[in-house]
Order: structure tokens, then sequence, then C-alpha cells
């Protein structure tokens, strides 16, 4: 794992990236890119099901979904993680409100967080698989947001890991990160 510094008026707060599987990071709580039913499907979403067992899906069942942009917690079950965010990306379509709808999926996911006292999450770059969107801008959405986060919360002490599962992904964030680089 790579420690980032994060710069800036937020000292205490800071990004790693990690090049892995997310399900098997040892934090208070990873981030799922779900869909609108929070009832499980490919991609990270399904990783996240199949590590944490079933109880996972019988919780997810009683929050009746989440809005595309919002963020919804349960238990981490069998996983390391204490917490899971459940947060649904939007599919990528081309409009202004793409953008937007992903920037709130990384704000609203921390500002839950943060309501729970976790101060270790990790993110999958929500929507870059199934969705669709182009990875270079939901890198820049991401870091942006997670950053704005941090200045807004500057004494908070947040830890954010950036997973990644494919070397794209990586060099992406690694490239925009390289300035925090220590
Ligand atoms: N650990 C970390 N990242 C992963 C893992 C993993 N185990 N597996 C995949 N990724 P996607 P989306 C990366 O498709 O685009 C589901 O069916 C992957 O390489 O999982 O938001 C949901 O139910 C990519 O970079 O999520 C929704 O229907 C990133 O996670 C839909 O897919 C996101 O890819 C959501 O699509």
């Amino acid at each position: 794992m790579i420690s980032l510094m994060n710069t800036g008026n937020s000292a205490q707060n800071k990004i790693f990236l990690d090049r892995g599987d997310i399900t098997r990071l040892d934090c208070d709580c990873i981030v799922n890119a779900a869909n609108n039913s929070l009832l499980g499907g490919g991609g990270v979403d399904g990783a996240i099901h199949r590590a944490a067992g079933k109880k996972l899906l019988e919780e997810c069942r009683t929050l009746h979904g989440c809005a595309t942009g919002e963020a919804k917690i349960t238990g981490g079950y069998n996983l390391k993680a204490k917490y899971v965010i459940h947060t649904v990306g939007p599919i990528y379509s081309g409009a202004a409100s793409d953008a937007k709808m992903l920037a709130d999926c990384y704000r609203n996911s921390l500002n839950l967080a943060k309501q729970y006292g976790i101060r270790s999450i990790a993110f999958p770059a929500i929507s870059t698989g199934v969705y669709g969107y182009p990875a270079e801008q939901a890198a820049g959405i991401a870091v942006r947001t997670i950053h704005q986060w941090f200045d807004a919360n500057a004494d908070y002490g947040m830890e954010v890991i950036l997973s990644c599962f494919n070397d794209v992904t990586y060099n992406l964030y690694k490239i925009l990160l390289k300035d925090e680089m220590k």
C-alpha cells in the first residue's frame, strides 16, 4: 500500500492507494459500488456480498434500496471491515449530472462514515466498471471530492484508501496524487 500524505490545512486526513481486492482490506469500513436495489450484483458488489456472507443481503433487504448518489450503511459480517457503506454511482450517460452524482457518492459516504465514527474507509473506483464511467474523469472527481471533504473536515483524521483493482485505475490515481507522495 502506498501512503500519501494530504497536503494543505488538513494534515490529519490521509489518502492511501492500494492495488488489490477491497474485500481483503483491514479498515473500519469498505464502500460498495452498488445498484439502486442494494440486493447485490456483479463486480465489486458481488465480491463484497460473497466475502461478507448471506447476512449482508438480509440486512440490505431491510434498507429498501438507495437513490443514485446517496449512501446507506450496514454491518460487515464476515469481512474484516466492521461496516459496509453502499453507494450507487451514476450509469455514465455523458450528461453533466453524472459528475455531480459521482461526487455525491464520495461526499455522502464520507459524511455517513463520520456519523458512525469511522476513521478508515476504502473506496472502489465507483461507476468505472459495469456503469461505464470513463476512468480518468472518475478518478479526478474522486480525488477532488475527497480533498474538498478533507478541507471541510480538517481536524477529523480520516484515512481514505483508494482501492484499485486494475493497473489503469492505480496509475491514474498515482498521477493525480503524485504531489502528495512522501
Ligand atoms: N476490489 C476492488 N475493486 C473492484 C473489485 C474488488 N474486489 N472488483 C471490481 N472492482 P463495478 P460500477 C473495481 O462494475 O461500475 C454491479 O453489478 C472494478 O475494476 O463493480 O459502479 C452493481 O450491482 C471497477 O474499477 O461497479 C451495479 O449494478 C470498480 O470496481 C453495477 O455493478 C467499479 O466496477 C455498478 O457498476
